[in-house]
C-alpha cells in the first residue's frame, strides 16, 4: 500500500506538523516523544450524502501506565491547522471523534475512551474534564498496543444517525462504540486525522483509510443491516489496484506496439 508516489505526494491526502510517512508502513502522526503533534488531512471535502469511513490504526509506546493524549478523526469545516485539541484547533466546526488515552481528570469509566464532540464554531473543548461538557456519545475501548488490528468504522446518514464501530477484540469481530441520532454533519467537510503528545506520549500512526458512499436509504431503526455501496466507492490508500491496472494497460500497450513493428517489418519485405 503505497502512502505516497516518487515525489512524496498523496494525491488525496497532505500532512504536516510532526507527522512522518514510513512508505509501505504506515503515517505516523506522533513518535512516542513528548510535545509532539502531526496531522494528516484530506485535500478535498466529502461530497456524498452518506458515507463510512473505515481506517486502521495502531497506538502503542514504551510506557507501561503513562501515554498520551491520543488521537482524534474529524469532519470539520476546516482542515490542516495545529491546536491543542489532539493537535487540531479550538473552537472548530464540525464532528470530532476523540480516541483518548490519558485521563486529565477523573471519571466513572476506563480509559481509552472514545467519545464524540460536535462542535458549533465557538464551544471550547472541556480540556481539564477530558471533554466531559461536550460529550455527546462515548465509549470505553481498550485499543492501545493490540495485538489484533485496530481499526474505526464509521457509517454516517446524514440528518439520520452516525454510528462508531471499532474492532479491537478480535479479528472482523466490530464493537459497537455509540449512535448519535440525528447528527448534522457541515456539508463541505475535510477528514482529517491527527495526534498529540504532551508530557506523557505514543506512538500514534494509521494504516490505512479507506471511504465509501452507501447508496441505500438507512433502515428506520438505528441498525444498519445490508447496505450496497456504490461502484464508484474510492480506497483512498487502496492504490495498488489502479496500479495493477496502469501496469496492465502498460504492458497491452508494450505488445501492441512490438506487434506494429513487427507488421511494418513483415510489410517492408514486400
Ligand atoms: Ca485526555
Amino acid at each position: 500500500m503505497p502512502y505516497i508516489d516518487q515525489d512524496f505526494q498523496s494525491r488525496w491526502f497532505d500532512f504536516g506538523a510532526d507527522t512522518v510517512i514510513n512508505t509501505n508502513k504506515h503515517v505516523r502522526l506522533t513518535y512516542d516523544r513528548p510535545s509532539q503533534t502531526g496531522w494528516l488531512w484530506s485535500r478535498l471535502p466529502i461530497t456524498s450524502t452518506n458515507w463510512q469511513v473505515e481506517f486502521e490504526f495502531n497506538i502503542d509506546g514504551q510506557h507501561p501506565t503513562l501515554h498520551g493524549d491520543g488521537m482524534a478523526v474529524w469532519f470539520t469545516s476546516e482542515r490542516a491547522k495545529v491546536g491543542p485539541v489532539f493537535g487540531f484547533i479550538d473552537k472548530f466546526e464540525g464532528l470530532g471523534i476523540f480516541i483518548d488515552t490519558y485521563a486529565n481528570a477523573r471519571h466513572p469509566h476506563s480509559f481509552p475512551y472514545v467519545m464524540a464532540m460536535v462542535g458549533d464554531g465557538t464551544t471550547e473543548y472541556d480540556h481539564d474534564n477530558d471533554g466531559k461538557k461536550n460529550e455527546v456519545a462515548g465509549c470505553e475501548a481498550d485499543i492501545r498496543s493490540k495485538q489484533v488490528a485496530t481499526k474505526a468504522r464509521i457509517t454516517y446518514y446524514k440528518n439520520t444517525y452516525l454510528e462508531v464501530k471499532l474492532q479491537y477484540k478480535a479479528w472482523d469481530q466490530w464493537e459497537p462504540c455509540f449512535t448519535i441520532p440525528n447528527v448534522t454533519i457541515p456539508s463541505v467537510a475535510y477528514l482529517g486525522f491527527t495526534a498529540l503528545t504532551g508530557e506523557v506520549s505514543d506512538n500514534h500512526d494509521i494504516i490505512s483509510v479507506t471511504t465509501n458512499n452507501i447508496v441505500s436509504v438507512p433502515p428506520r431503526s438505528y441498525k444498519p443491516s445490508i447496505r450496497q455501496q456504490d461502484p464508484s466507492s474510492s480506497s483512498w490508500f487502496g492504490l495498488l489496484f489502479i496500479l495493477k491496472l496502469i501496469a496492465t494497460f502498460a504492458f497491452l500497450s508494450v505488445l501492441v506496439l512490438v506487434y506494429r513493428m513487427y507488421k511494418n517489418q513483415s510489410n517492408k519485405r514486400f
